[in-house]
């Protein structure tokens, strides 16, 4: 999930569009871009495109974000989208492991067997303290989402890259300790590719797979970035196979091209590996 679009569930023009574009993952939006009067014309936009659609998506990923667990909408977020194939539900404004299990209990009442995983929006400073609990709450959280725009912007925090990169590694730690993936945050300057794109390497290194898009010309930007280099896929290939070469010699470290390996190298490769394995299924 190398890029994933935003697209307003007010602006069902936009749909089709996103749909046939190069995002690996679309995200409906019931949140933030649809104002309080608009929330049940937003679902509705929502629910009639996807139920259009059945489950052609393809390789694309559809997540739906709703609104946060503690407001109004949040239950008839998921009364309507029961019926819709989704991939994943992105919730926002998580801050505490009783609002996962909240949202996790909801969804499974409302969706049953069929449940999506959870996709849970780190966004402000409570949240982004317990994010490692959080992640580790319940067992269909798949992944966390870093909100920059949350947890900076009401705070006066500026978005320099010693400030991104603080939260970025924290969210990181924390995903990882739950062994479950992190998304970068959305960038708002659409017409800043440097600063996109240097935001997302910064995420890339630090084990990010993706981020987050609000307009079709930042795809091709996140795309690229969160791509492996075949070089990259060389090494992890040869990392594996030296490792297995090594184990029959009795070895757990060895030498390769000038450096040593052991352990933590060959789980990355392996990591990696296992990665490309699943975009190609
Ligand atoms: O060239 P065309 O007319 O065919 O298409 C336009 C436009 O319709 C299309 N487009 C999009 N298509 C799909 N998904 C999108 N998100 C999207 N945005 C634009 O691309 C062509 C060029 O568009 P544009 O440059 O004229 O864009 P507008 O001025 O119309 O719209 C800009 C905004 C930012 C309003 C729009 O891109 C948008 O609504 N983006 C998503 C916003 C969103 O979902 N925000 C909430 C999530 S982000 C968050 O919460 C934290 C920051
Ligand atoms: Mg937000």
């Amino acid at each position: 999930m190398r890029s994933k679009l935003f697209v307003p569930g007010i602006r069902p023009e936009l749909f089709a569009k996103a749909w046939s574009g190069d995002a690996d993952a679309l995200s409906f939006d019931l949140e933030d871009s649809v104002p309080a009067a608009r929330k049940h014309e937003a679902r509705g936009n929502v629910v009639g495109f996807l139920c259009g659609q059945g489950d052609a998506s393809g390789a694309k990923a559809i997540i739906v974000r709703t609104n946060a667990v503690d407001t109004a909408w949040f239950g008839g977020d998921l009364a309507a989208l029961a019926g819709c194939a989704i991939d994943l539900l992105n919730v926002p404004k998580i801050e505490d492991t009783a609002a996962v299990r909240a949202a996790a209990d909801a969804v499974r009442d409302s969706h049953g067997q069929q449940a999506p995983g959870l996709l849970l929006n780190i966004e402000t400073p409570r949240g982004l303290a317990n994010a490692a609990a959080i992640a580790c709450a319940d067992p269909r959280v798949v992944g966390l989402q870093l909100g920059l725009a949350d947890l900076f912007e009401p705070h006066g925090i500026a978005r320099t890259p010693a400030n991104v990169h603080a939260a970025m590694f924290a969210l990181r730690m924390a995903a990882a300790q739950a062994g479950v993936f992190v998304l970068d945050a959305a960038c708002a300057r659409i017409e800043d590719a440097d600063g996109f794109e240097s935001e997302a390497r910064m995420a890339r290194e630090l084990g990010f797979i993706g981020k987050s898009c609000i307009h079709p010309r930042q795809v091709a930007l996140a795309n690229r970035v969160f791509m492996p280099s075949e070089q990259e896929i060389a090494w992890a290939r040869r990392v594996v196979a030296a490792a297995a070469d090594a184990e029959v010699r009795g070895h757990g470290a060895f030498r390769l091209d000038g450096r040593m390996v052991d352990a933590p190298f060959v789980a990355r490769a392996r990591n990696l590996l296992q990665a490309i394995d699943r975009e190609e299924e």
